[in-house]
């Protein structure tokens, strides 16, 4: 976090963090859309036709007489770009983490979990996570992903923040970041 206190100005960085094709772009893109600030989110192209590198954009509010600007990051999910990850972790204050809530993808979510785990240290336990189970609009076949069993295999306390989500319409999406600026909030 930043403090300016001659220009009012507080800055925050968040990332979304997840494996491959989760829902992170999906969630942020839909952030940007709900405050009328697309033009402000922008997404590198890795020149491999459409999959991403990352998305990176600001959303600024004004709080009493306070500027309050959150600099917001997705990681990539791709394997190939995993060295970017730690940089975009960097000065992270606060952590939204989208896993797929398919059950065929248990392991692709505890496999970036564990990635998460490892970069971030000590710190883990510091930096404010709220955790998303994206796509539960796919339910149907008992295929999805329980809140309870996600819980379990991160090995999560039992007071983890777990929302289900769904970022192609935008379910529980606002919900989330709104959350967890309450968590940074209270430190
Ligand atoms: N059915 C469904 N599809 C979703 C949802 N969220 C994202 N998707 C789709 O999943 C794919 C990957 O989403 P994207 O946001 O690019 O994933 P990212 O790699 O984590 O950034 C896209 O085709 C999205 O439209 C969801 O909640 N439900
Ligand atoms: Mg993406």
């Amino acid at each position: 976090m930043i403090v300016d206190y001659g220009k009012h100005l507080l800055m925050f960085k968040i990332v979304w963090w997840g494996p491959a094709m989760s829902g992170k772009s999906t969630s942020v893109r839909y952030l940007f859309e709900k405050y009328n600030k697309l033009e402000n989110l922008k997404s590198i192209e890795t020149g491999a036709g459409r999959t991403l590198f990352f998305d990176y954009g600001d959303l600024t509010f004004i709080k009493g007489n306070w500027n309050i600007k959150i600099n917001i990051w997705t990681c990539t999910g791709q394997n190939f770009y995993a060295e970017t990850r730690p940089t975009v972790l960097n000065g992270a204050d606060g952590l939204i983490f989208i896993a797929d809530a398919q059950r065929n993808l248990l392991n692709d979510n505890i496999e970036s979990w564990n990635e998460l785990k490892n970069l971030l240290g000590n710190k883990i336990t510091e930096i404010p996570i709220i955790f998303c189970l994206n796509k539960v609009d796919l339910n149907g076949n008992n295929k999805l992903l329980t809140i309870s069993e996600l819980k379990q295999h991160f090995k999560l306390n039992k007071n983890a923040i777990i929302f289900e989500t769904v970022a192609i319409n935008g379910r529980n999406v606002f919900e989330s970041f709104v959350s967890l600026l309450n968590k940074i909030q209270r430190g």
